[in-house]
């Protein structure tokens, strides 16, 4: 009890649902995002409801020098983080290669990547000086295949299963398990952001079969985090029963 745990992206889907099942564990939180006001709102429900503390933090993990200051200067009482839950991530248009925007691409890397590796190499740090900790990246069947127009974002989440690896050989010799949780199809802003703010488009992702809710990763998570210290789950997929692949999914329509 009062572990501490580190989520990014926090402010909507898996995250926040994370937030809310690792609360309902005991934890204490540091709950990171841009957007202040969803922080702050998850913040206070988590307190009232779960009773647990929560530092809010509101940054962009693609800037470095934002990532080093907040989490490179946490308080000494929310320094010693036990599990970091590397969830910020977003997927932007569904374009062919040759029709690709550039924009598009550099805010998927430098999320997707950067901000992942920059949150990372600041925690492991901490956990190498504590002795201890777990790292579980949100990965995604994108990283597992690829799927027509998808490459981008394909390759993002395909680097953050080889980082994810690559992490698990470079630390578990400091006792630190890193897991990876790959999910299919969930219904969140995803889609949303996906668009570009098109509702009606981002509904239609999930129209004519039912894709998991960000509920059903958080029960994941929990399952990954709370296995016996010598256990690491290292890398689960995890699908919605009418999807069999990235690119297959039984739609009733
Ligand atoms: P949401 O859009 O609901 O949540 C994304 C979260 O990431 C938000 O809290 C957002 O916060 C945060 N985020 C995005 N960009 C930044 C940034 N530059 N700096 C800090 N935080 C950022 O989508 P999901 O919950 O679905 O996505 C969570 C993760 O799950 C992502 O990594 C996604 O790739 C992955 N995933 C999602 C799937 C799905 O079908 N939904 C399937 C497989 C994987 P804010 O906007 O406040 O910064
Ligand atoms: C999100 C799942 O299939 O939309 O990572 O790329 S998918």
């Amino acid at each position: 009890m009062g572990k501490i745990a580190l989520i990014t992206g926090a402010s909507s889907g898996i995250g926040e649902a994370v937030a809310c099942s690792l609360a309902n564990e005991g934890y204490k939180l540091i709950i990171t995002g841009r957007r202040v006001s969803q922080l702050s709102k998850l913040a206070k429900k988590i307190e009232t409801e779960y009773k647990t503390k929560v530092l809010t933090l509101s940054f962009d993990v693609r800037e470095l020098s934002q990532v080093e200051h907040y989490i490179g200067n946490l308080p000494p009482q929310w320094a010693e983080i036990d599990l970091l839950v590397n969830n910020a991530g977003l997927a932007v248009g569904l374009n062919p290669i040759h029709q690709g925007v550039i924009d598009d691409w550099e805010r998927m890397i430098d999320t997707n990547v950067k901000g992942l590796l920059y949150v990372s190499k600041i925690v492991a740090n901490i956990m190498i000086k504590r002795g201890s900790g777990h790292i579980i990246n949100i990965g995604s069947i994108a990283g597992k295949d690829v799927y027509p127009n998808g490459n981008v974002y394909c390759a993002t989440k395909h680097a953050v299963d080889a980082i994810s690896r690559g992490m698990m050989m470079d630390l578990h010799k400091f006792n630190i398990r890193v897991s990876q949780v790959c999910p299919g199809a969930v219904e969140t802003e995803f889609s949303l952001v996906r668009f570009k703010g098109d509702a009606s488009r981002a509904s239609d992702v999930y129209k004519g079969f039912q894709p998991l809710v960000a509920q059903d990763i958080a029960n994941v998570v929990v399952f990954v985090a709370s296995a016996p210290p010598h256990v690491n789950v290292s890398d689960v997929v995890v699908m919605p029963t009418a999807q069999a692949s990235v690119s297959i999914t039984d739609k009733k329509l």
